[in-house]
């Protein structure tokens, strides 16, 4: 697979995603609600986006939002039993395992809202700098696999890759980055980008080095997605790991 992602489209039933949408939109409820009444470790990104830590997830809060608004919740399976069922649903293994090459494992899980009107863009990044930091080399055998809870369109900020950029490894970074983590826009040719628009219920997979965005949502509908990241079985989760962002000076 040179171009390094597999689309599956509509891998799950429209009465699957409405069960994961409801799991998703219920952790949100009691997510929000355990942090508006109890104590949260707060912490500020060196780009202001706020970060708050309670019942063992981090709510990522949409930076530019006029209210409050929930961008993403990491690690989030272990908040619901139909979250935690998809780390062993065969539909994901099967295909991560061949897309890995081994046997595979929770690495770490999350929740994208991109909520109607307020979802904000992800830059181009590859996810690999924010595990290296953590799992090391480890960080080369991980991959995600995006369950769409909604339809993706262009319009919605649906994902868009760079097939074959995995084959390149660690890409250049941004020197305007205040984060260190961000691929520098300018090596990216939008020539070489597809953007994968697809029903909800399919399932987008590729591994940590593929370079990825995603477009805000300016649309009126949420378009809301499971990210489940994945590595070789018997290996520790993100949330067992210690991370060093002085790592990143080995990286381009
Ligand atoms: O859900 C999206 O639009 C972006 C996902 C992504 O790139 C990420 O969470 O790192």
């Amino acid at each position: 697979m040179t171009s390094g992602y597999l689309v599956l489209p509509t891998l799950f039933s429209a009465t699957e995603i409405d069960g994961l949408r409801d799991a998703a939109e219920q952790v949100h409820a009691e997510v929000v609600s355990a942090a508006e009444s109890g104590q949260t470790k707060v912490t500020i990104w060196p780009d202001g986006h706020r970060l708050e830590e309670i019942r063992g997830t981090t709510i990522h809060w949409e930076p530019d939002a006029s209210g409050k608004a929930v961008r993403s919740l990491a690690p989030v399976a272990h908040l619901h039993p139909a979250l935690i069922a998809l780390w062993t649903e065969p539909r994901l293994t099967k295909p991560m395992a061949e897309l890995i090459g081994k046997q595979v494992g929770p690495f770490v899980s999350k929740l994208n809202f991109k909520r109607a009107g307020v979802g904000s863009e992800f830059a181009w990044h590859q996810d690999f700098p924010y595990w290296y930091c953590c799992a090391g080399d480890a960080a080369y055998e991980i991959a995600t696999a995006i369950v769409m809870l909604d339809d993706n369109t262009t319009a919605n900020g649906a994902m868009t890759l760079v097939p074959g950029s995995q084959r390149n490894g660690p890409a250049p970074r941004d020197p305007r980055d205040p984060t260190g983590l961000l691929v520098d826009p300018s090596t990216v040719d939008p020539s070489t980008t597809v953007t994968v628009t697809a029903p909800a219920g399919s399932v987008l997979m590729f591994p940590g080095l593929m370079v990825h965005r995603s477009a805000p949502n300016r649309t009126a509908s949420d378009r809301r997605s499971l990210l489940y990241c994945f590595q070789p079985a018997g290996r520790p989760e993100l949330s067992a790991l210690t991370c060093d962002a002085e790592k990143l000076r080995d990286l381009p």
